[in-house]
């Protein structure tokens, strides 16, 4: 059935790709049956993008660069206007994202650097992820590409949840030497430093793929945690920018770049990411998977300065400013998830940890603090999600948002106080003003009392949390 799909999105005949229940259950073998299908838990492909801006696919409204599949799986589910991520950088996001916590609550703050001194830096490991408890539930759950949330053995992915790793503890490499400028070569299968030669997004689409047709015969939870397109810029046919010789990072001849050169390989970088994507659908259509696979894409953060685009939001990349925090982020599932849904409902990436286990049919811990909420009601049946309000704080920075108001102000951090008042508060009608150009906060009071008295009360909490758990990175 879904390989028909395929066929059919290839041919850009989107409209019509997502056959309508009744027409599809026409298409199944007999010999699968209806009950057996509806009683296995869904696979659940996570495909998390780095540093990739608001307006950087084509489905939201980028012309310059061709992303196909990611936009055939917006055209045949559900595609999000108002996504947001917990923090503005990779490790912070990533501990939300595992955690269904906050990064606040976690203790990871900023991004976990490798180097020396650093074997204590990372998720602590009284967190619970979701692979855990995915795991724990039946689950085969694997992530191949990025990391970098610690160094030290007990904080590897095969000793957080997953079964199986293939990628990066650190941040960012070079994506033909894979060296770090601070730890040299960085690819790891578990435990173990390993050569995988190669363009490091091949090698995270082609485990993937690989990943899926070996784990087919029971449910499959797949993080696939891409580089692309964070720094260093380089497309597939490009050299090694670095190099590790004598103990350390040696730039190439090719390591200058003007920003015309990052622009087009940046191109580059997303286009290829993007047809690893297609060939994970193609793979799963051709192992007859997809009909019961949520694959879910999300951007761990806005553009960096460097390049990429937020789409006309103002800010990006270590800011809580919209262009910073709002990312795209697409939902598919044939059959599940109605097609060429665009919602406006406000979600975030801590909603996908009580997402994913509802879905699963796994109950997480009851005295585990979750910052999101259950959102299958808006993927399968497209309900309204309960209104509430939103709360960030990183680094200096702090914002809440209710609906279509954001506050944003300040964070000290020697005294750990907030202050939304005077020159460091902002308000902004994100419906009126979604580039967050007008300061409203003068003629508002009411509005930034409640909004400031919702933060103040998430950060009480937060913070009596992180206390309890002794939860901070040296
Ligand atoms: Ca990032």
């Amino acid at each position: 059935m879904y390989k028909k799909i395929t066929d059919l999105r290839k041919r850009a005949l989107l409209p019509a790709c997502w056959l309508s229940t009744g027409m599809a259950w026409l298409l199944l073998p007999a010999a699968i049956s209806l009950a057996a299908e509806a009683a296995r838990q869904p696979n659940i492909v996570f495909i998390l993008a780095d540093d990739l801006g608001y307006g950087d696919l084509g489905c939201y409204g980028n012309k310059n660069i061709k992303t196909p599949n990611i936009d055939s799986l917006a055209i045949c589910g559900m595609r999000f206007t108002n996504f947001r991520v917990n923090s503005p950088v990779c490790s912070p996001t990533r501990a939300g994202f595992l955690t269904g916590r906050s990064h606040v609550r976690c203790g990871v703050d900023e991004v976990l650097t490798p180097g020396p001194g650093r074997d204590e830096a990372g998720l602590p490991v009284n967190e619970t992820t979701v692979a855990e408890l995915l795991k724990k539930g039946g689950y085969t759950t694997g992530i191949f590409g990025k990391w970098h949330l610690g160094y030290a053995e007990k904080f590897n992915p095969v000793n957080r949840g997953f079964d199986r790793f293939i990628g990066h503890l650190s941040g960012f490499l070079d994506y033909h030497s894979h060296v770090n400028p601070k730890v040299g070569v960085d690819w790891m299968d578990g435990l173990k430093p390993t050569e995988g030669k190669g363009y490091s997004t091949d090698l995270i689409g082609n485990n993937s793929v690989e990943f899926v047709k070996a784990n087919k015969a029971k449910p499959f939870f797949l993080f696939i945690s891409h580089q692309a397109p964070h720094s260093p810029y380089q497309g597939p046919e490009d050299g090694p920018l670095m190099e590790w010789k004598d103990g350390k990072a040696v730039k190439t001849s090719e390591a200058k770049q003007d920003k015309d050169e990052r622009d087009a390989k940046y191109i580059k970088m997303v286009e290829r990411m993007d047809k690893t994507i297609g060939d994970l659908i193609d793979a799963m259509d051709e192992e007859g998977l997809t009909d019961n696979t949520l694959v879910m894409f999300v951007s761990d953060n806005g553009p960096s300065y460097l390049a990429g685009s937020a789409g006309g939001l103002n800010g990006g990349k270590h800011t809580l400013l919209e262009g910073g925090i709002r990312v795209p982020a697409v939902a598919f599932w044939p059959g599940k998830i109605k097609q060429g849904v665009v919602t406006d409902q406000p979600a975030t990436i801590l909603d996908l940890f009580p997402t994913f286990l509802g879905l699963a049919g796994v109950k997480p811990p009851s005295d585990l603090e979750l910052d999101g909420i259950d959102i299958g009601s808006l993927l399968l049946q497209g309900a309204a999600l309960p209104k509430r309000t939103l709360c960030w704080r990183y680094l200096d920075n702090v914002a809440a948002m209710d609906g279509k108001w954001k506050l944003m102000g300040q964070y000290d951090r020697k005294t750990r106080q907030t202050n939304f008042s005077g020159k460091a508060v902002q308000l902004y009608d994100l419906a009126a003003d979604p580039a967050e150009k007008v300061d409203l906060a003068a003629g508002h009071p009411e509005i930034v009392g409640k909004l400031k008295t919702a933060h103040e009360a998430w950060e009480k909490a937060v913070e009596n949390d992180r206390k309890r758990s002794a939860r901070t990175q040296p």
